[in-house]
């Protein structure tokens, strides 16, 4: 189809280049250690790298909170090895796309130094301040998303300055016209360098007015969007993803509908969320509800068709590994890792892999705080055993969402520290790596990384995957996935079984489909009376 932008038939990679691969032995991985992977990235198919920060940053939340946009962290390599990652990446076809961390600065920033150097500064203006902290729950009294009061006070000049994250990371002033115009210069800059686009980091934030209590999805925020894409992507075939934590089926639209000119499509957590305590949030996570889960992915399946654009994923750098939160880590490994794969990405979106999910890498397992380096996890430690939590019950808390989980280092190999780095590295390998590595999954045409592989071919290839319609199958059914899509009298049926138990196909309001799975190339059928083992999918193309 003629109407495919390549970032709809792309799928997106990303990487979190501490844990991807060390090229020096430091411990920490670094550009030329991701350069050094991209036959592997090209092998799997994949049209663009998703790379999470690698800016000069004194890295208290690892890089995203930036000293210098137009500079790399020396930890990561220098602006050379990051040219040759763009100009290497483009000759195998791969975009890389930046992380674009816009909503805070680190307080490293010369801006931030500046701005509490002199109230007098111009830059002053580019974050937010107050000379008193606000009066306990009035509006402006707003709590940080790593925990505490979103206000701190500036020992050099005396005044309270906003920060949604750690106090490092000063929020920035996106109603001062001469930061928006940085900005995007920056961005241009960036551009003119060749990347691919951009992944905007918490961008729902940006419209924030804190005095009115207002944090997400402020009154300006689309305003600021449509200027920079004017500014900044206009006339150039890139690719941009809203990070959006507070999008809804409703709003989404209004940030990818392509006439709007915003944003490609936003990343939403709606079946991230739905499964996080009230009160206690990710800490206190509830087991997965599949017809919950599966009723989520419908409407916005149809919430976005033909309006605007989804973005389709398990995982990232912030959520657990997507076998351990929606599969089985366990004996069923290898089948719900391709389950889940086949789930997603057959679905209309753009998907994105995280790295080592393409191996079905799980989580982290730590048994102990000392373990974790993350600091959101280190802060609700210390605040949730505060308010008298149990450490074992946050420690179990940890164990199923921290973020860490998706930070262990990649796991390429059966050699010492999973072939990740020649000395230690700076977050523990995950101690199943001896079996579970890039290089024996790969090299087994049943594994995970294969699976993924035809996953991304077909997505190329066939239209009905990219602009398909949507309709959701058996949806109250207990574990089975089933949906169905259909474009110009063809009908797409994917059947995923997401239980460690063998399922019947079930009697009623089932297709009748006897054909070839798409993935396989084995016969199947929907015969009712036949059985579905544990984790097993099939996809089947009719009408063609
Ligand atoms: O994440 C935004 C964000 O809201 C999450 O960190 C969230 O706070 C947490 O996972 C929920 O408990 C983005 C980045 O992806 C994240 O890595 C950064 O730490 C954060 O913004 C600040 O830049
Ligand atoms: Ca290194």
């Amino acid at each position: 189809k003629s109407d495919t932008s390549w970032w709809q038939s792309a799928t997106g990679y990303q990487i979190y280049p501490a844990s991807f691969a060390d090229s020096n032995g430091d411990g920490i991985g670094d550009i030329p250690g991701i350069i050094g992977k991209l036959d592997y990235l090209a092998d799997l198919g994949i049209g663009f790298i998703w790379l999470s920060p690698v800016y000069a940053s004194p890295m208290v939340d690892n890089g995203y909170d930036i000293a210098d946009y137009r500079a790399i962290n020396p930890v990561f390599g220098t602006m050379a090895d990051m040219d040759r990652l763009i100009a290497e990446a483009r000759a195998r076809r791969i975009g890389i796309v930046m992380d674009l961390v816009v909503n805070h600065t680190s307080d490293q920033h010369p801006w931030f130094r500046a701005a509490r150097a002199d109230r007098r500064s111009p830059y002053r203006d580019y974050y937010i301040w107050r000379d008193a902290p606000p009066a306990k729950g009035s509006p402006a009294d707003i709590e940080a998303s790593f925990g505490g009061s979103a206000w701190s006070r500036d020992a050099q000049s005396g005044d309270w300055y906003f920060h949604l994250f750690a106090p490092e990371q000063p929020d920035l002033n996106w109603a001062n016209p001469a930061l928006r115009a940085e900005v995007h210069a920056m961005m241009n800059w960036w551009l003119d360098k060749g990347v691919a686009g951009f992944r905007m980091d918490v961008i729902d934030l940006i419209g924030k007015q804190p005095e009115a209590g207002i944090v997400a999805d402020g009154p300006m925020l689309h305003h600021y969007l449509r200027e920079m894409h004017e500014a900044t992507h206009a006339g150039r075939d890139v690719v941009t993803v809203g990070e959006a934590w507070s999008a809804t089926p409703d709003n989404a639209p209004l940030y990818s509908a392509p006439e709007r000119r915003e944003v490609s499509m936003v990343f939403q957590f709606g079946h991230v969320t739905r499964f996080w305590d009230q009160k206690l949030g990710k800490w206190k996570p509830k087991a997965i509800d599949w017809p919950a889960l599966k009723a989520t992915f419908a409407t916005w399946q149809n919430a976005l068709h033909g309006k605007g654009w989804n973005s389709l994923f398990w995982g990232n750098h912030d959520l657990p590994r997507a076998v351990s939160r929606y599969g089985d880590e366990g004996e069923h490994r290898v089948a719900s890792a391709k389950a889940l794969a086949s789930a997603l990405h057959l679905m209309e979106g753009t998907p994105y892999v995280y790295q080592g999910e393409e191996i079905g890498m799980t989580n982290a397992g730590f048994a102990s705080i000392d373990q974790y380096r993350d600091v959101e996890t280190l802060n609700f430690h210390r605040i949730q055993l505060a308010e008298g939590i149990v450490e074992a019950d946050f420690l179990a808390g940890a164990r199923a969402n921290s973020r860490d989980n998706a930070r262990t280092p990649m796991q390429w190999s059966a050699a010492p520290q999973a072939g990740f780095s020649a000395g230690t590295p700076w977050i523990a390998v995950n101690a199943n790596f001896p079996r579970l590595n890039a290089e024996s999954d790969r090299a087994d045409p049943d594994g995970v990384f294969q699976h993924y592989r035809r996953l991304i071919a077909l997505r190329r290839d066939h239209a009905i995957i990219r602009h398909g319609d949507f309709r959701l199958l058996q949806p109250d059914h207990a574990s089975l996935f089933v949906y169905e899509r259909r474009l110009d009298g063809e009908c797409l049926l994917v059947v995923v079984n997401m239980a460690a138990q063998e399922m019947a196909i079930p009697v009623d309001a089932m297709p009748a489909v006897e054909g070839r799975d798409l993935l396989t190339g084995r016969p199947v059928s929907t015969r009712p009376g036949n059985t579905l083992a544990p984790f097993a999918a099939f996809a089947v193309l009719q009408g063609h």
